[in-house]
């Protein structure tokens, strides 16, 4: 009885800590300046050091707010004019070692959330350990469209990245992608991804083995793979080349011949495609997924979803063009913390693609603020080096 008091007002505590960090500002702008500690934790030189050329990258999820800073002597940055908010912050740096007849780069990386008060001073440490890619991650998403006078979007594609030294085998994954779920189901509170499109690479999870992603490999899925600067302008992407098309039957879909189908398990006639501002896409090993109804207000009547268990998620993308897609996040922030392309614009033929850091591709620190950076021109089946990135 007492664990379960003292869990009670834990999460009482917690709650009062989510909510007072979601509240708008309600101080005047001004200046807070944040001194910044970056200490590496890894051991790799010996103990805990003090992080220096350490680059930070700081983002608010309640304002529009981005900036880069370094840390200098004894790891130390000023944040400086920081105005009240939250603010999610990210360390990392790539530090070179000579060993005995080669050169090895050890990359470090360090998150943390901060709610900033109208304070003049605060001071807090990051601490950071070292990177490990993860095996099988979305490495761009491609979805804004290549040319406004022709509503031209088709083109679109997702990319996976494998940065494992072996082989793995897609048969049976799910790549997904949601939509507006806000009012339907509180998605801090279940444990799954609702998911509207989906659509699935043949044979059975574990079992077969048809659909290898090679390592470092990048595999292109295209909505339809075919060369659309015939269609849509030079400007858009040539998808002859993918390696997968997703195809939808039961629509008007074009299935290019030679290139293999991803076939959907969502009843509806719709291709695979993905919103040109906000959406949330993400793959999923496909051990596990139902049916589920769903009441929708826009059409005042059930309608079919797909539940994707947490556990099964690989990875996920959310991407907006605007900071204030925080207050409507469509997939929990367990599964990604920010958002990817905010600032990008409708038919600038831009993509998001996975920030390389040090020599590791394939970072995945959950936070799509941070992992991904704006690319343009999109990259589908290689990996475009973004200046100062
Ligand atoms: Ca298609
Ligand atoms: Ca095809
Ligand atoms: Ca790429």
């Amino acid at each position: 009885m007492k664990t379960r008091a003292v869990i009670t007002a834990l999460i009482i505590l917690l709650a009062l800590a989510f909510s007072c960090g979601r509240e708008q500002p309600s101080v005047p702008d001004g200046e807070n300046n944040l001194i910044l500690y970056a200490v590496e934790t890894s051991g790799v030189f010996g103990g805990w050091t003090a992080a220096e050329g350490a680059i930070i990258r700081a983002s608010s999820s309640t304002h529009q707010f981005a900036a880069v800073y370094m840390t200098g002597q004894g790891g130390l940055a000023v944040l400086d004019d920081l105005v009240a908010g939250t603010y999610m912050i990210q360390a990392e740096v790539t530090i070179e070692v000579e060993l005995e007849d080669e050169t090895e780069l050890f990359t470090f990386l360090g998150q943390k959330e901060m709610s900033i008060l109208y304070d003049p001073q605060l001071t807090d440490t990051v601490f950071m350990d070292l990177v490990r890619p993860s095996p099988l991650t979305i490495s761009e998403v491609y979805y804004c469209g290549c040319n406004r006078s022709r509503f031209y979007w088709f083109d679109q594609f997702i990319e996976l990245y494998n940065s494992s030294p072996d082989t793995i085998w897609l048969d049976g994954y799910l790549v997904c992608r949601n939509t507006n779920i806000h009012d339907i189901i509180e998605i801090e509170a279940v444990d799954y991804a609702l998911a509207y499109y989906v659509h699935i690479f043949p044979g059975e999870t574990g079992v077969t083995r048809e659909c290898p992603i090679v390592p470092g490999q990048f595999l292109v899925l295209a909505c339809d793979a075919i060369d659309h600067t015939a269609y849509g302008g030079s400007w858009c992407v040539d998808l002859s080349g993918a390696d997968w098309e997703f195809f939808n039957p039961l629509g008007s879909d074009y299935d290019v011949p030679g290139v293999p189908n991803l076939l959907p398990v969502s009843n509806y006639s719709n291709d695979f495609s993905m919103n040109l501002s906000h959406a949330a896409v993400y793959i999923a090993t496909g051990e596990e997924w139902e049916y589920v109804y769903h009441y929708d207000e826009g059409i005042n009547d059930m309608k079919e979803y797909i539940h994707i268990p947490l556990e099964t998620i690989v990875d996920a993308v959310e991407y907006a063009s605007s900071t204030e897609s925080m207050q409507y996040k469509y997939i929990t922030i367990r599964l990604d913390a920010g958002l990817a392309g905010i600032g990008m614009g409708k038919y600038s033929a831009q993509s998001v693609q996975r920030r390389a850091l040090g020599s590791v591709l394939g970072l995945d620190s959950n936070n799509s603020t941070f992992d991904f950076e704006i690319a343009s021109p999109p990259s589908p089946g290689w990996h475009e080096i973004v200046d100062g990135g």
